[in-house]
């Protein structure tokens, strides 16, 4: 059997690739199973029930099996025994990670919008069906990841799959994007801590460890009256997950303008370029092409060295 997983924290993306990637394995004749890092998000609930697809199945200890990668290549994204395990191939569109393989392996990375969007070439490339189902979850998977196609990540190629998807799915995109960015958004009844977490990724910083996570929003008067609670889950997640800094970004994906809040010891770094505790980035919807790199020269600026300290 071959395992196909996505990062953790998985996001619709993920998910939607890693099935798709299975299909695309089964469709050459191998055995593969999408499987998951984590709890799916409402958002994915929802486009698994109307592609009447299964969620994949928590991820087995990988000890000795064969994995495909999808959407990351970075260990520290991955399972903690990816190591013991034979990765044979790598879908993605993030910056090439830190993984290594002893073997030869195929790699499909792409700098596009999704990792749904390579998929959806690859089944082209290799003349493989796409039904009504598979065509909306791959358009799923971009609408996501690109928010409705608006995101800076977004290529003509993200454009051209989606265009194409739709048709094969016999949908109207736009109806499509709305729908899934109004499910995206809602975070009714879900707790502060979940929030601040569900999507956190940690990047790794000299000596330090920074999460930033990021919550979708289509106002941000959806986050008023939640916002202090937002401070003690940004504090808890620092002793958890034992970071110097959590930068939670609130994104309106449909003005594209992020704030910025963040509890930690390194938070003074940011406090600098705060007005009223908070941070506004216009134009700003993605946290590795924009927050991240930002970030990254606010701390070099300050003086926080990205070098890890020699004992
Ligand atoms: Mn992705």
């Amino acid at each position: 059997m071959i395992y196909v997983t996505g990062h953790t924290k998985p996001d619709s993306d993920s998910i939607c690739a890693a099935i798709a990637c299975a299909a695309l394995l089964n469709a050459r004749g191998h055995d593969a199973v999408a499987v998951r890092q984590g709890e799916l998000t409402r958002e994915t609930q929802f486009i698994l029930a109307l592609t009447d697809k299964n969620p994949p199945l928590p991820c087995p200890p990988l000890k000795g099996e064969k994995v495909w990668l999808v959407d990351f290549s970075d260990k520290n994204h991955g399972p903690a025994d990816l190591d013991d395990a034979t990765i044979l191939g790598i879908i993605d569109h993030q910056p090439l990670g830190n993984v290594t393989t002893a073997a030869q392996l195929e790699a499909c990375i792409w700098p596009v919008g999704s990792t749904c969007t390579v998929l959806s070439s690859l089944f082209v490339l290799e003349n493989i069906a796409i039904d009504k189902s598979m065509a909306m979850l791959l358009l799923a998977g971009i609408v996501s990841d690109t928010v409705g196609l608006t995101s800076p990540t977004t290529t003509e190629r993200d454009v051209r799959a989606c265009n194409q998807l739709a048709m094969q799915a016999e949908i109207c995109l736009s109806t499509f994007i709305r729908d899934l960015l109004t499910i995206k958004t809602s975070i009714e009844g879900i707790d502060a801590y979940t929030l601040v977490n569900r999507d956190m990724k940690v990047y790794l910083w000299g000596d330090g460890r920074i999460g930033i996570g990021q919550i979708e929003l289509a106002t941000f008067n959806q986050v008023q009256d939640i916002k202090p609670a937002f401070y003690a889950a940004m504090l808890k997640s620092c002793v958890d997950l034992d970071l110097d800094l959590v930068v939670l970004m609130l994104t309106d994906i449909r003005s594209a303008v992020t704030h910025l809040i963040w509890h930690g010891d390194w938070g003074e770094h940011l406090s600098h370029h705060a007005e009223n505790g908070e941070i506004v980035m216009t134009k700003t919807l993605s946290r590795k092409q924009q927050v991240w790199p930002w970030l990254q020269n606010i701390l070099s600026v300050s003086g926080v060295s990205n070098q890890a300290a020699i004992y």
